[in-house]
């Protein structure tokens, strides 16, 4: 019995020594000491073995369990520091590795433009307004002094949802909306998105944006108009900058004028940037029309005031030499960080 024992002991150490898994270990487990294992096997052969000596076989039984056990979980440490060690060399970082470049976001150059033009308006004590872009038909054309079958309605091919509600074509409205409030005077601009159906190219898209300025008090005068653009072209594109009023005619204004700035390239000599001329077209202008006036109830006799309006991508294009308005409406962040 004790040499039966000595093998049991022997084969299993051996086996243990040579493993290399935790499971191989567990089968080993099973195989020696398990319900149908060797040892077990042993035990059960007790009964053939004298009362005397049962106590010192069943001790040297129960001392080669105990030895295999340990083995089992000596083993079982080992592999598993082993195991350990093995996934920290494969996890190592190399520290000194170039990092991965992190692709943070970028400032529009629309979103520049406007900023900077809110900055000039506000400094001057301009409130920013903003308004829906879905409109009525009512204070996109006629509380503009556009009623229906005016030509301005053709010229600015509009979206329309139904008879009555379209897409805005100007932010006019944000301006028509604020008069009608009673609340005077007004000093405002209104930015945001306009909608017009026309084919897209290098100057066109049929959704872009305006700045519309509206100033009403009493005694306004086209001289305030004047001075408050020139002052605007001056802090926009540099001190040395000069203005053009040329006579132009909107629905809604009476006189109106577009303003040209002196080119900010060749200084007025004419280059490529202003085609020969000299002068850059910027913006429209002129003193509210007395319909209008009247249509929001304000007396033309006790108040006036004058208008504006820029498009924003135009500015942007100017200001940063951009030729194609398509650019602005890709996002492709190569091109976007340039700003
Ligand atoms: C009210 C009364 C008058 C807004 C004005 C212009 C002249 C103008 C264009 C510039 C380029 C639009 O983006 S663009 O195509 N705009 O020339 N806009 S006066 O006049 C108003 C607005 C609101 C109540």
């Amino acid at each position: 019995m004790k040499e039966k024992l000595e093998q049991i002991r022997q084969a299993a150490l051996e086996r243990i020594a040579a493993s290399e898994a935790l499971e191989t270990l567990n089968e080993i487990r099973v195989a020696y000491l398990g319900k149908k294992g060797e040892l077990t096997g042993v035990l059960k052969g007790m009964r053939d073995v004298s009362a005397e000596e049962r106590p010192r076989v069943g001790q040297m039984v129960n001392d080669t369990r105990a030895v295999i056990e340990a083995k089992l979980e000596e083993r079982k440490m080992r592999l598993a520091k082993k195991a350990r060690e093995e996934k920290l060399k494969r996890e190592v970082i190399d520290v000194t590795l170039p990092a991965k470049k992190n692709h943070v976001g970028h400032k529009h150059p629309n979103m520049i433009a406007l900023e900077e033009v809110e900055r000039i308006f506000v400094g001057m004590g301009y409130e920013v307004v903003e308004g829906p872009e879905v409109e009525y038909d009512y204070y996109n054309f006629e509380a503009l002094n556009i009623p229906k079958g005016h030509p301005a309605r053709d010229e600015q091919d509009t979206f329309y949802i139904n008879d009555s509600i379209l897409l805005r074509s100007q932010t006019s409205p944000v301006q028509v909306r604020t008069m009608e409030k009673g609340k005077l005077p007004i000093r405002m601009i209104a930015p945001g998105r306009v909608f017009r159906s026309d084919e897209v190219d290098a100057t066109h898209s049929p959704s872009f944006h305006q700045i519309e300025g509206l100033v009403i008090d009493k005694n306004i005068t086209f001289a305030d108009l004047k001075g408050t653009l020139e002052e605007f072209a001056r802090e926009l594109f540099g001190a040395d900058t000069r203005v053009k009023f040329r006579p132009h005619h909107f629905p809604f204004t009476e006189p109106s004028a577009e303003v040209d700035v002196s080119c900010f390239k060749c200084h007025g000599k004419g280059c490529r940037f202003c085609k020969g001329s000299g002068w850059i077209e910027i913006l429209g202008c002129g003193m509210v029309h007395p319909n209008v006036l009247r249509m929001c109830d304000i007396d033309p006799e006790e108040y006036s005031g004058f208008a504006f309006g820029v498009g924003l991508e135009r500015i942007a294009l100017l200001k940063y030499e951009i030729d194609d308005m398509r650019l602005l409406y890709e996002n492709d962040i190569r091109f976007l960080k340039q700003f």
